[in-house]
């Protein structure tokens, strides 16, 4: 029997499941759903595969998850053919990495690219989702999984005057592919988060003038990146199943945890030589191999922020600028923390200006530069480093509607709403990889993305198999676990700050802490037992 044109586009058009997004998760979301035997189409906004990785591509961008960890564990021959170059892999070598893994796999052969999803409705008669593309498509799925990223959805701040830029200008998150020449140029940034972190010392060294636009000044925790030998390559290789294991059960998805003791039970000069060996060594382990309490106990956390703080006034050289940039008023570590190669440093280049916002606001952009309350300052470039709309915008964006057409935005407009962070009551058969209320940005993303697609993977075989064909969390597993998760978060230091976990860079966006703050191993084994109880939280029918 031959299959007509018709009848393939058919078939096409009707699938088990449709995949959002093409980056780390989509990629592994379109791996497991085939491999289960499942019709599966995938559809991304950008022209490849990459995700995170293929829009941020802004100088200096990278990982800050160690490379021998920021990757799939899923193949034990991918592992051991793929060799990362450094401790913290630049963009384009993560980039490339997805590449081959797309190649490897030979999953791009499910996605279409170039074509953003926008809309999705769920038939209560069919049980089917209908998804709509901006090419005109409609595609039938039972299951809609959005892989769509927790930091894709750019916040470029709405300063008045911005169309008035004689100027180019471009937001780190959607960085064209051709890169951008900064020699000979007057370049400002605005925001100083992980993105300006990264991208402020390598701009500063091509471009004629660098201002730094500073509203809040960031704690930072130097990287100490470099390239890794051929005898640790070999090291990491023999023994990664047990890292990897490691990570899984770890707080943060990292290959270290913190310590079994209180910064508060050590002396002041044990504790120091404790931190001070960990800056040393670099990396977030400063911070998340450490003391628990850092991050419960103001008191803790004051002695980690006055160690920070006293690294600054060491490297900045103008001891005015450094009380600039020396960050006070909510604990470290309670904003992302970053990590730097240089940053503070930079501050001592002839080139380099700081702003500090909060004496000269920026009162409007203007078409030679930035207008602040005390001048004009000449820009051939403005970056804006300003963020995202982070866990909830690249949902609420692609227009999800559930049961009786009620919009997941409108469900959602006193703060996302979900079991496990990985569904949401009246959207039956929605599966958000790494969604608000799950640990994702809270850590290493990859052990996050793997856990949550093969958990979803776990639910929709346990639907299969029982030939059910709907999963939903109840009303009341929603609500507990979204008590559980402000809970957790109310123990630590976290709400103390206005940072994008709490939706506070967004105005408007509810204050609501949006990752779950419980630790990765925690929570996949809160996910295990919900699993072992038949999806326990869950109206299956
Ligand atoms: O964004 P941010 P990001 N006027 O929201 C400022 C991940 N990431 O893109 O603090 C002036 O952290 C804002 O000021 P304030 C990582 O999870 C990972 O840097 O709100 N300034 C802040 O300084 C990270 O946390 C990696 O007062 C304005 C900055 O812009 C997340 O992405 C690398 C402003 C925004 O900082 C987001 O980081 C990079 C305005 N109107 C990013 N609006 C790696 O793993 C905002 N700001 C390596």
């Amino acid at each position: 029997m031959t299959t007509t044109h018709a009848g393939r586009e058919a078939a096409a058009n009707n699938v088990d499941a449709v995949v959002i997004g093409a980056g780390f998760a989509g990629l592994y979301a379109v791996y497991r759903l085939r491999e289960m035997g499942l019709a599966v189409r995938g559809f991304e906004r950008g022209s490849g595969v990459g995700g995170t990785w293929y829009w941020n591509r802004y100088p200096g961008a990278g990982s800050d998850s160690e490379s021998w960890v920021y990757s799939y564990t899923f193949s034990p021959e991918l592992e051991q053919e793929w060799t990362w170059s450094s401790r913290f892999p630049p963009q384009s070598e993560i980039l490339r990495y997805l590449e081959h893994v797309a190649e490897r796999f030979d999953l791009k052969r499910s996605f279409e690219f170039n074509t953003a999803v926008n809309g999705a409705t769920y038939d209560e008669n069919s049980n089917r989702w209908m998804v709509k593309t901006d090419k005109g498509d409609t595609v039938h799925a039972t299951y809609l999984v959005t892989a769509v990223g927790c930091l894709s959805a750019a916040a470029v701040p709405n300063i008045a005057g911005r169309d008035d830029f004689k100027g180019a200008w471009y937001h780190t998150g959607q960085w064209p592919h051709e890169g951008v020449d900064f020699s000979g140029k007057r370049v400002g940034v605005i925001g100083t988060g992980s993105s300006g972190i990264q991208a402020i010392p390598v701009i500063a060294k091509q471009a004629k003038h660098l201002t730094v636009f500073q509203r809040t000044p960031n704690f930072s925790v130097p990287a100490r990146n470099r390239a890794l030998t051929p005898e640790e390559v070999s090291n990491l290789k023999r023994n990664i199943k047990e890292i990897r294991e490691f990570c899984r059960w770890s707080t943060i998805g990292q290959p270290y945890d913190f310590k079994n003791q209180n910064a508060l039970d050590l002396d002041r000069e044990t504790l120091r030589q404790q931190l001070e060996d960990n800056w040393q060594k670099g990396g977030f382990e400063w911070m998340f191999g450490a003391f628990p309490d850092m991050l419960y106990d103001q008191r803790a956390n004051d002695i980690a922020a006055d160690f920070v703080r006293e690294k600054i006034r060491e490297t900045v050289k103008d001891a005015k600028l450094a009380d600039k940039l020396i960050p006070a008023g909510y604990p470290i570590a309670t904003k992302r923390l970053p990590l730097d190669s240089g940053y503070f440093e930079t501050f001592n280049r002839d080139n380099v200006t700081l702003v500090d916002l909060r004496e000269t606001p920026i009162e409007r952009i203007v078409e030679n530069g930035v207008r602040t309350s005390d001048t004009t300052h000449e820009l051939d470039i403005i970056v804006f480093a300003t963020g995202f709309d982070a866990l909830t915008g690249p949902l609420t964006r692609v227009g999800i509607r559930g049961r009786q057409g009620r919009k997941l935005e409108d469900k959602w407009a006193d703060g996302p709403r979900t079991y496990l962070g990985v569904a949401t009551e009246g959207f039956p058969n929605l599966f958000m990889i790494t969604g608000p209320g799950s640990p994702s940005v809270l850590g290493n993303m990859p052990t996050s993305i793997e856990q949550h697609v093969d958990w979803v993977c776990g639910l929709i075989t346990h639907l299969r198999k029982s030939g059910a064909v709907r999963a939903e969390p109840t009303t009341q597993a929603e609500e507990h676990w979204g008590q559980h998760v402000k809970e957790l978060a109310d123990q630590t230091l976290f709400p103390q700050a206005d940072s994008w976990y709490l939706g506070a860079n967004i105005p408007g966006k509810p204050r609501v802490f949006l990752p779950y703050i419980g630790g990765f191993g925690t929570y996949r084994k809160l996910c295990n037992e919900v699993a072992d109880k038949g999806y326990e939280g869950f109206a299956i029918g």
